[in-house]
């Protein structure tokens, strides 16, 4: 088994997953016949003192344990979700957990079996028809066979996680991991799913402890009992839960949806997830909203009541048809619960009429609408519309800034992916799927879709979703539903940022090449030239590098500290290297093509002061400053 997760030496090939007749085994053996004997000696006690010799029992027997752990997966996960994402079992020996997921509840499945051939259909004659109610037995008695399990399940001979690249696409294409006894494979399902965000379940049974010598419990004890491997999985992930299953022997389940978008318990983890570029939901937090007190009763829209705030305004709308135009708020409100309707986006709301919110603690360290205020220039905080099942497609939010996004009354479905993902989400020609869910894409030119790892959340009325730099993400409304958003980032997005930046510049530059000669064979200067390149990728862009430079500028000239308040040394290390690196790149290759004018601004004018000498020597300037407050050792910066 050499591809067995975990420290220590590798339990021998021989064995399912690693169960090596060691000195646990033989301690766990004895074990059991104590208990028999104990059992044994009890039963004879109770038919003398003239008790049934039947002693009671915990829950069902051992040899039920696959019924009760599928049980446990269908209460736990539901069967709809268990059909639409296909479970992996690993370990899964003959199969029983496997035939009785696709026989009886139509799953699809993928049973893992590095030890030998597997016959799932002797096994569900054999072992699961006898104890089938009739319904699901009579048919199998008629087929001699089950035709769902030729279909859904496939078996697949290899440990855990395979290594060919097709057997490991087969199992990245479920979206539940599962393991019952699945002995030494049991660590390698945990942090697989972790790793590949899936839903899993275990139950741990032998712990081999002199194979997995390293593994220790939260207390520093090294993991020896089955109790001490259910508390070292648990310890995780926080989004773990263990549960007792009814049947004797091993029968602690650990299961975690590492899927599912964490959800804040408090600020901390608000700035812990800004930090580590994850998402996270935060309940209740738009509960008390002057915009939800205003246009919500009872959970409801209160459509009068946004027609008398924001009835004359004028939005951009998204049509049914994808077409884009723009209309008054109060015209939308008349279509909003038609089919097929449009969806108002991108409705600056907060220009158009501040004071119906504030951002959420620990989502406002906001650089990016910061920099527009002061500059008097578009902010990017916006109010979205829409009816029952409008949508927004598979993007990433734009500057690869983060975005937090906050329900006034309606739900919203994400699906979002990590930025290791975005290429399984591309066509050969680098073009993104529009729509992930099954079925909305076409599978042929997308093949890798399904494999991406996803977190999946629905977004409750009131809460707030924090999204993260470069993850790439699609909603869905359910029902009508009113939402703000922001895009914005703080300093630890800063990297992402100037490299989205820094490849645009690149383009713009490539594509405005043909025009440095007209500039030039008219007698103008370089640096008239250079500045236009950043007037056409502040025209596409939103930013150029000159305001990236003026931006980064005002914010860590004017703080001490770069992090969210109250994290670690390191993290404030980190962080400030993110932007001291992404500031020393403009240093090193665009240095002479910065310019702003007194105000420390980008000069708008197209006048020759905007490309002037001085306005070059002001963005050098500007740059070294920045680069001191981070680096006081010192930089030096040189205009070419
Ligand atoms: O709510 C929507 O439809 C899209 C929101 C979004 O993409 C975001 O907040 O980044």
């Amino acid at each position: 088994m050499n591809s067995v997760h975990g420290p220590g030496p590798t339990p021998p090939a021989h064995s399912s997953y690693g169960a090596p007749e060691d000195a646990d085994d033989a301690r766990d053996s004895k074990k059991a016949a104590l208990k028999a004997r104990r059992r044994a000696s009890k039963a004879a006690r109770r038919a003398a003192a003239g008790l049934s010799a039947r002693a009671p029992r915990f829950g069902a027997r051992n040899e039920n344990r696959a019924a009760v752990f599928v049980k446990f997966l269908v209460e736990t996960f539901g069967v709809e979700r268990l059909r639409r994402e296909g479970v992996c079992d690993v370990a899964g020996g003959r199969g029983e957990i496997t035939c009785r997921l696709a026989h009886c509840h139509e799953v699809r499945c993928v049973l893992v079996e590095p030890r030998e051939a597997v016959d799932l259909q002797a096994t569900v004659l054999k072992r699961v028809a006898p104890r089938l109610p009739a319904r699901y037995r009579r048919h199998l008695e008629e087929a001699g066979r089950s035709e769902r399990i030729e279909r859904l399940a496939t078996v697949v001979e290899s440990p855990f996680p395979p290594r060919d690249a097709a057997l490991a696409a087969l199992v990245a294409g479920c979206g539940i991991w599962v393991g019952l006894h699945a002995d030494g494979a049991t660590e390698a399902i945990v942090e697989e799913a972790l790793r590949a965000r899936k839903a899993f379940a275990v139950v741990p049974c032998c712990v081999f402890p002199r194979f997995f010598a390293t593994r220790a419990t939260e207390d520093g004890r090294p993991v020896r009992t089955t109790a001490d491997l259910v508390s070292y999985l648990a310890a995780k992930d926080a989004r773990t839960c263990t549960t007792t299953l009814a049947f004797e022997g091993k029968n602690r389940v650990v299961s975690c949806d590492a899927s599912a978008v964490r959800v804040a318990a408090g600020p901390a983890d608000v700035s812990s997830a800004v930090l580590a570029n994850e998402p996270i939901l935060i309940e209740d937090s738009a509960a008390t909203w002057r915009a939800t007190r205003s246009w919500t009763a009872d959970g409801k829209l209160v459509v009068q009541n946004v027609q008398r705030d924001l009835g004359d305004c004028v939005a951009p709308v998204v049509a049914g048809d994808g077409a884009r135009t723009t209309m008054r708020v109060r015209e939308f409100l008349t279509t909003l619960h038609d089919e097929g309707t449009g969806y108002l986006k991108d409705f600056h709301l907060h220009r158009a009429s501040p004071g119906w919110y504030a951002p959420p603690p620990g989502l406002n360290d906001d650089w990016l609408n910061r920099f527009c205020d002061r500059e008097g220039r578009d902010d990017f905080r916006f109010l979205y519309l829409g009816g029952d099942g409008s949508r927004t497609p598979l993007h990433a939010d734009v500057l690869s800034s983060h975005s937090w996004s906050a329900n006034i009354c309606g739900a919203k479905e994400w699906w979002l992916f990590p930025p290791s993902e975005t290429s399984k989400l591309q066509d050969a020609a680098g073009v993104n799927v529009d729509d992930v869910r099954l079925g909305f894409y076409d599978a042929e030119r997308f093949p890798r879709v399904a494999d991406a790892a996803c977190l999946r959340v629905t977004q409750p009325p009131r809460s707030t979703l924090f999204v993260p730099s470069d993850w790439r993400h699609m909603v869905v409304n359910v029902g009508a539903t009113l939402s703000i958003n922001h895009n914005w980032f703080e300093a630890g997005a800063i990297p992402n940022v100037w490299r989205y930046l820094d490849t645009e510049a690149r383009a713009t530059a490539a594509e405005l090449e043909a025009c440095r000669a007209d500039v030039e064979g008219r007698g103008g200067e370089l640096s008239e030239f250079l500045w236009l390149r950043e007037r056409v990728l502040r025209a596409s862009a939103r930013l150029n590098v000159s305001d990236f430079v003026a931006m980064c500028r005002s914010e860590v000239c004017a703080r001490d500290t770069l992090a969210p308040a109250g994290s670690a040394p390191e993290d404030e290390r980190r962080v400030r290297d993110g932007v001291s690196l992404a500031l020393r790149a403009v240093a090193a290759d665009h240095a002479g093509s910065l310019f702003l004018d007194e105000s420390g601004t980008w000069p708008r004018d197209e006048d020759a002061a905007s490309w002037s000498r001085s306005a070059r020597d002001r963005g050098t300037a500007a740059l070294a400053e920045a680069l001191a407050a981070l680096e006081p050792e010192g930089v030096l910066v040189r205009s070419c």
